[in-house]
């Protein structure tokens, strides 16, 4: 059963679509089971996917890409408004006429020889005042499949969509039309030619030449966050690049926490953090990992909803110490891409197991031994996992009204100076604490690592200018008397041996808990020149040897660093010179000033006082 439409001016794009790209045909997805099943094994037929050996991994596939289509491609993303500032500086840009023409041109016949799946879906649960609907034109089978464990895919869709609601339409193509009896190949794609297209005003997105993540599932960073991000101006609520968890203490209070850190910093596993020893009682639940959508409620308080069904992971780095759930969730009914398989028909990836299995095909359907010396599973290999499977998952991660949150946690990678936590003095000190937080990129030059700006882990996903973005987060801040509270965290500081300071993983609930005690009321702070900071007592150090030497170090500030890193931000800032919020001119001089007041090595001491 194809899914069942009356919605006029849905069935209309569908037939311009379907005239533009001349499928030779065109299927309406229903989002069933049976439909999941026929499209996976249609595409075990053709050799897209491989079927898992059911005995270890239940009703889940691996699909291995071109090796030219491993990523998001971001030199090939643009967001087309009228004006070229609206989109500002860190976006590209083309004039929208212009790039519906380059589109017009390659979407022509593009679709030649296959079929033209729509696929409606709901980013967030059926129905919610917060969730928004779309539908994806595709010739892909495999983002179909992807769609269905990462949205809510299908006739409830159709449903709650009606005969008149609204939908971003989204349309994408891999951009290889088949002559008359032309065999396909594995994964079609043309790289040549990508472009990930966003019109911000008529909220459109058009996608082609790619089958790979973010490129091809138009729900996720083209939706949910450059379009959403739009829209969240324009309605006054915001679209986020953060994970959402649920802090449970032994009492059963719950608190709700969205955290943002750029890639590589392990949101993923921060989102299904295990508590460790020392923590009996308390558990994390977890909301989501990638996005957020937060809107003002009624009672003045900000409600945040997951607008995604599922998990799109990096697979290497999770294992089951570093990720337990994670490795739960994934036991069936999932899509692996890019990872290695095993003799015995499972998949594997570095990280999954300490040792690697004597022999493998790697990614690339090559045969692979640990002597081989390249990875057997692509760095940005990844699963694609239904939420509902992870055993953290909250009970209330589907509700239509979202979760009520406390706290913004904005994290960096950085390996020198940045302190392990501090807490912003107030909201637009904080707004400034996530706007210039940034991961350390190893450059060339050896010995010196770059820092890669990277504002509320928001750069390549803002579907418009980013000062007007600030502006924004400074506004909705304006609106409440109690605004989340707002922290950064490192968790990669290192020694002068270059190793790593802080444990890292489930230790960080040991952060996680004084985040929560600060925004409840109940958690002590010292004032150091960056913010609020736990003394080495107000942490709760059962079950770890960490001594208050180690934290003193790792919450150091150094007055000439941290003066070199007030100097940054304005090489930051000069880029968004013409709308650049005033706070952050201001936000800058004080930083310098504190700076400047403090000694040349500031630490803290326990018999400090002068805490709030
Ligand atoms: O995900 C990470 N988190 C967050 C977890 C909740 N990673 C993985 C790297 C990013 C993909 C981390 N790596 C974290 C971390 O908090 N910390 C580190 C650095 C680190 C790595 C290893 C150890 C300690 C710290 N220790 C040993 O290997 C024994
Ligand atoms: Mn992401």
């Amino acid at each position: 059963m194809a899914g069942r439409t009356e919605h006029a001016k849905l069935l209309s794009w569908i037939e311009e679509l379907e005239a533009l790209c001349q499928p030779d045909s065109v299927y309406v997805c229903d989002g069933s089971q049976a439909e999941y099943d026929r499209l996976c094994a249609e595409m075990v037929e053709s050799g897209t996917l491989i079927r898992l050996n059911p005995a270890k991994r239940p009703n889940s596939f691996l699909a291995r890409s071109d090796p030219r289509d491993v990523a998001r491609v971001e030199q090939r993303t643009f967001i087309c408004s009228t004006n070229k500032n609206d989109a500002g500086p860190t976006n590209n840009w083309v004039e929208p006429r212009e790039m519906k023409e380059r589109l017009t041109g390659l979407f022509k016949g593009c679709m030649r020889g296959r079929t033209m799946y729509v696929v409606p879906f709901s980013m967030g649960p059926l129905g919610s005042d917060i969730a928004k609907l779309g539908v994806q034109i595709t010739d892909s089978a495999y983002a179909v499949a992807n769609m269905r464990i990462m949205t809510r895919m299908g006739q409830g869709a159709l449903d709650v969509l009606g005969r008149d609601g609204e939908f971003v339409p989204c349309v994408h193509s891999v951009g290889v039309p088949l002559a008359p009896g032309q065999k396909d190949v594995r994964w079609p794609c043309n790289p040549d030619n990508i472009n990930i297209v966003h019109f911000p005003e008529t909220r459109e997105i058009w996608s082609y030449g790619s089958g790979y993540g973010g490129n091809a599932l138009l729900g996720k960073k083209c939706l949910a966050l450059r379009i959403a991000s739009v829209m969240g101006r324009d309605q006054g609520w915001l679209a986020e690049h953060m994970l959402i968890v649920g802090v449970e203490n032994p009492e059963g209070e719950k608190t709700y926490v969205a955290a943002a850190f750029p890639s590589a910093c392990g949101k993923t596993n921060f989102a299904m953090l295990v508590p460790p020893k020392g923590f009996e009682g308390w558990k994390v639940h977890t909301v989501g990992d990638d996005i957020a959508w937060i809107k003002p409620g009624a009672d003045g308080k900000l409600y945040a909803i997951n607008p995604e069904a599922g998990f799109f992971g990096v697979a290497p780095g999770t294992g089951a110490k570093t990720n337990p759930n994670a490795i739960a969730t994934l036991h069936a009914n999932c899509i692996f891409t890019n990872v290695a398989y095993t003799d015995d028909g499972d998949v594997w990836w570095e990280g999954l197991t300490d040792e690697p299995p004597a022999h493998l095909i790697d990614w690339k359907g090559e045969d692979w031994t640990p002597s081989k010396g390249t990875p057997a599973a692509h760095p940005n290999s990844r699963f694609t996992a239904p939420a509902s499977q992870c055993p953290s998952i909250d009970p209330e991660w589907e509700n239509p009204k979202g979760v009520p949150l406390r706290a913004f946690i904005f994290g960096g990678r950085v390996s020198k100076d940045q302190p392990l936590v501090y807490q912003a003095f107030n909201w637009s000190h904080g707004v400034y604490l996530a706007a210039t937080m940034g991961s350390e990129a190893t450059a060339a030059a050896v010995g010196q690592a770059a820092m890669r700006r990277d504002p509320f882990a928001m750069l390549p996903f803002c579907g418009y200018n980013m000062a007007d973005y600030f502006n924004h987060w400074l506004n909705v801040g304006r609106q409440f008397p109690n605004p989340p509270r707002i922290f950064r965290v490192n968790w990669f500081r290192k020694d002068d041996d270059g190793k790593f300071i802080w444990p890292g993983f489930g230790d960080n609930m040991r952060v996680l808990k004084w985040v929560v005690d600060r925004v409840r009321g109940r958690g002590y702070g010292i004032e150091s020149p960056l913010g609020w900071m736990p003394r080495y007592d107000d942490i709760n150090w059962q079950g770890v040897d960490f001594s208050e030497d180690q934290f003193t170090g790792l919450m150091a500030v150094e007055k000439d660093s941290g003066t070199h890193e007030a100097h940054a931000h304005e090489e930051l800032f000069d880029r968004f010179f013409d709308r650049l919020p005033k706070e952050f001119v201001y936000e800058r001089e004080l930083l310098r000033s504190r700076l400047w007041r403090s000694p040349d090595h500031w630490e803290i001491s326990h018999t400090l006082h002068g805490g709030l």
